[in-house]
């Protein structure tokens, strides 16, 4: 006998996820080498609002997935020098694509073949001739669905920020925008302050319930291009893009006492938490890795000098 599974609970955290989940339109791969079906397909999709790209040479699937950055893929199953189904088995092994929706869409009708393709780990099978409406929606949906997942796999639970990876996924990357465009980038370290002493007086929960007051206050603060990530227990990470170190100290020093006069509250008690932070900036600082260190050697004096402060 299992417990019923807590529906609204369960409400309640997709609807919190799907708020962060880019709205539609989902952008769609169409791996098809015909290109009257596949011109079909594109103006099928485009008058739904559907974004789709076409590739009819499956050789140039990297290069497609990488520039078009699809939500799902569409294929056909029959291609030139290549079988459809070893594509999918292809794109399945690479890691960034492992949860992307693939669809096949043939007009193969032998159910041999049609197991052998979803085996290969394709997600729906759909016959030619499909009716619009239907491709329509299975797409939204699958598309939406591997949305919501992705948004699960790349942020952490409690604070809903962007967990460790995936923010020195975005480091790289805004590095190499700086780069080109010439411009500063600030990337900080946070981390709480006595924090363990904070879980012994007041209780795990609480200290959570600071973690996630700090994860708030770094959201509503910073600009919609700047990126907050929890890096690690009681540690968070800012990537500050097209501001130097300075400015970001500038920019910082208000939170820092914002965040300390907080008052925490539990079981009836009231109490202050603060956090110390270190910031290193880009072009001082060449790549992730130096900054990573700069900030976190500037957070270790932080620590040093008496917490509660910022040191660059
Ligand atoms: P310092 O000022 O030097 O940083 O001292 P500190 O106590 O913050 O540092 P320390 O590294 O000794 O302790 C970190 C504490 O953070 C210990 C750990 O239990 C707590 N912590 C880490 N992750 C979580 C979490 O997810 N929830 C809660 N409540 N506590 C956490
Ligand atoms: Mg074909
Ligand atoms: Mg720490
Ligand atoms: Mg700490
Ligand atoms: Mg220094």
């Amino acid at each position: 006998f299992t417990r019923p599974v807590e529906i609204p609970a369960l409400a309640a955290t997709l609807d919190t996820l799907t708020e962060r989940i880019p709205p539609m339109p989902p952008r769609v791969l169409i791996i098809e080498d015909d290109e009257n079906v596949s011109r079909f397909y594109a103006e099928t999709l485009d008058a739904s609002g559907v974004v789709p790209t076409c590739l009819t040479d499956p050789t140039r699937l990297a290069q497609a997935l990488s520039e078009s950055r699809p939500d799902l893929i569409l294929m056909d199953l029959y291609l030139p020098g290549c079988d459809g189904i070893e594509l999918a088995s292809l794109i399945r092994q690479q890691d960034a694509y492992v949860s992307i929706p693939i669809v096949f869409l043939s007009s193969e009708t032998a159910e041999e073949q049609q197991l052998l393709a979803l085996k290969s780990g394709a997600d729906d099978y759909l016959t030619k001739p499909v009716d619009p409406t239907r491709l329509v929606s299975v797409i939204c949906s699958r598309a939406r669905r591997a949305g919501v997942l992705r948004e699960h796999i790349d942020h952490d639970s409690l604070t809903g920020l962007l967990n460790h990876g995936r923010l020195e996924e975005r480091l790289e990357l805004e590095l190499l925008r700086s780069k080109r465009l010439g411009h500063p980038l600030a990337f900080a370290m946070i981390d709480l302050d006595h924090f363990k002493s904070v879980n012994d007086s007041h209780g795990h929960a609480a200290g959570d319930q600071v973690l996630r007051a700090l994860a708030r206050l770094l959201q509503s603060r910073l600009r919609r291009t700047d990126v907050a990530g929890r890096y690690g227990g009681e540690e968070f990470a800012l990537i500050l893009t097209d501001t130097d170190g300075a400015s970001a100290q500038r920019i910082l020093e208000p939170l820092r006492k914002e965040f300390a006069a907080l008052s925490h509250l539990a079981d009836g008690a009231s109490f202050h938490v603060s956090f110390s932070c270190g910031i290193a900036d880009f072009p001082t600082h060449p790549d992730a890795p130096s900054l990573a260190t700069a900030a976190d050697d500037a957070l270790y004096d932080a620590k040093e000098r008496g917490r509660n402060r910022i040191e660059l």
